[in-house]
Order: structure tokens, then sequence, then C-alpha cells
């Protein structure tokens, strides 16, 4: 029932994350199997060296049950159900005026019921654009050599069984400690597939854990803890050396660099109804972008 982040995912999340800008990428945040979904596919770049993107087809995956394109000024949509693999939606600029220029964000929303079927699912993306195009149609499994970014990655969906937390978690990490420290900090990013608060966190290692916000008190920063964190829906919200963090204290063991630490969140939805989710989290030295935290005071 809860998903378990492996720390090489973890990193290959991180490495995407950094370059998603120039992706077509769906909302941050799982979806629940067999649901009604809304998937809004951000372009925010026009393919390389083009000035406006011109076209967007969309494969769907298997399972995947078309119900609605809405409607899109100065674009035609054809719905294609038994085109190319399980069929594509694609949107066509009706002029080169209508085009979305290189440097315009948008939303390409089309509506539809999900597999019941649980586990990630890829739309493959095709843009066209005023000069070439770009094919975002790669899965992990393309990538075979460890550390290698793919370089034009497929529209990922996370579908979560009914039961199960609505939210996912990367890059997971736990500060390793010195001798003699007592608490340490645990830091990720997690996206809400709809509206959650982070309200508890456990694990083996800790005697207590919280969740801790920074704030300045005069002009030191001071952390403390605090009954919830808001995670909006298919928003990612980072917890980060000086931000929002998990506080493990008391701890039972010395947290050594690549070990991996088991740390069970629980969240509440709007209606009070709680779940949880397992994460792994590796523990290392230092944050992966190199911040540091030791400006923490209690
Ligand atoms: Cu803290």
């Amino acid at each position: 029932m809860s998903l378990l982040i492996k720390s090489a995912s973890a990193t290959a999340l991180l490495a995407c994350a950094t370059t998603a800008f120039a992706h077509i990428t769906l909302p941050a945040g799982p979806a629940l199997a067999g649901s009604q979904y809304e998937a809004a596919f951000r372009v925010g770049h026009a393919c390389k060296d083009a000035r406006s993107t011109t076209g967007i087809t969309v494969r769907m995956p298997q399972g995947f049950t078309l119900e609605d394109v809405p409607a899109r000024s100065g674009w035609r949509v054809e719905i294609d159900q038994k085109g190319e693999g399980y069929g594509t939606v694609r949107w066509i600029a009706e002029s080169a005026a209508q085009a979305l220029a290189g440097d315009k964000k948008t939303e390409f929303v089309m509506r539809g019921k999900l597999p019941t079927q649980t586990g990630p699912i890829y739309f493959k993306v095709l843009q066209t654009c005023d000069r070439g195009s770009a094919d975002w149609a790669q899965l992990p499994s393309d990538v075979t050599k460890p550390g290698e970014k793919q370089a034009f990655p497929a529209a990922r969906l996370q579908v979560v069984a009914p039961g199960t937390a609505l939210v996912e978690a990367s890059s997971a990490w736990i500060r390793a400690t010195v001798p003699g420290q007592s608490g340490t900090g645990g830091f990720m990013k997690l996206a809400a597939g709809a509206p959650l608060k982070l309200v508890g966190v456990s694990t083996p290692v800790a005697g207590v854990a919280e969740i801790h916000e920074m704030r300045m008190e005069g002009d030191t920063m001071r952390m403390r803890a605090i009954s919830g964190l808001e995670l909006p829906a298919r928003q990612s919200v980072e917890l980060k050396p000086g931000g929002h963090h998990l506080m493990l204290m008391e701890l039972k063991q010395p947290i050594t660099a690549g070990q991996s630490v088991p740390l069970t969140l629980t969240f509440e939805d709007t209606k009070g109804a709680k779940s949880t989710l397992l994460v792994q989290a590796p523990a290392q030295m230092l944050s992966a972008g190199g911040g540091d935290a030791s400006a923490h005071k209690h």
C-alpha cells in the first residue's frame, strides 16, 4: 500500500526536476486508480531553436479512457480513438498567430478515466514547432546507463490504489549525524493529488519525530514544531534545510551516510480521513544542492 522511494529513483527524479522547465509535464502528485482525471499538459518552452509551438499530440496510455477535451480558442482538436497505440489527441494551432510563443506557458487539457491498475502511467507527447519537433516519449526503462538523464521524458502520472495516501514523495534524504549528535533533519519533496495536510511522522530510529518550521525571531532563525503542513493539490512542496523539515530527536542510533531510514508519514485529507506513506530516506552528509542547515537553532 505504500510507495517505497529508493535512493536511485529519488536521485533520478531530482535530476529530472532541474530541467523540468523544458519538459512537457503533468501536474505534480498522484491520482486515484479508476478516478476521473484532468490531464493538464504543461508546455513552457518551444522546441530547440524554434520560436513557437504549433501542435501537441498526446498518445494515450493503456487503460486511460478519454472522456472530454475542452475547446481551446485558436486551436483545432483532432481525436483519434483508434490512432497509434491507445489513441491520440492532437491540438493544432489554427494559424501562426495562434501558435504558442516560446516564452509563453500554457496547459493543454483533456479529461478521462484512469486505469484501475496502479503504478506509473506515461503519456507520450509530440510537440511540433514552427521549426522542428520534440518527442517527449522516453520511459525510465529507455535509460540504461546509471546516472544518465532522459533527454525527452514522457509525461508521467503515478496511479495509486484507493485507500492509499494520495501523495508522492521524492528526493528524500536524512542528514547523517556526527558522534554525540542526538537529533537530525529529514528532507524531501511532497506532491499531493488532492489537498492534504502532513500531520505526523514516525521512525524507528528516533524517540521523537516532529514536523518543523523555520521562522525569524528578532534577527535569529529558529525552528519549532507545527501540528501540520498544508499540501495544496497538484503542487510540489519542498521540505529542505532552512525551511520546513522533519525533525528526528532522541536518536536511538547514529545515522551514517548511505544508511536507509524508514519514515512513516501521516496525512489528513479535508474530511479528516488519515492515510500513511512509507518513505525510505537515504542518509547523507549534505543535500544534493550542497545546502547548509547549520543555521538551525532550537
Ligand atoms: Cu527542526
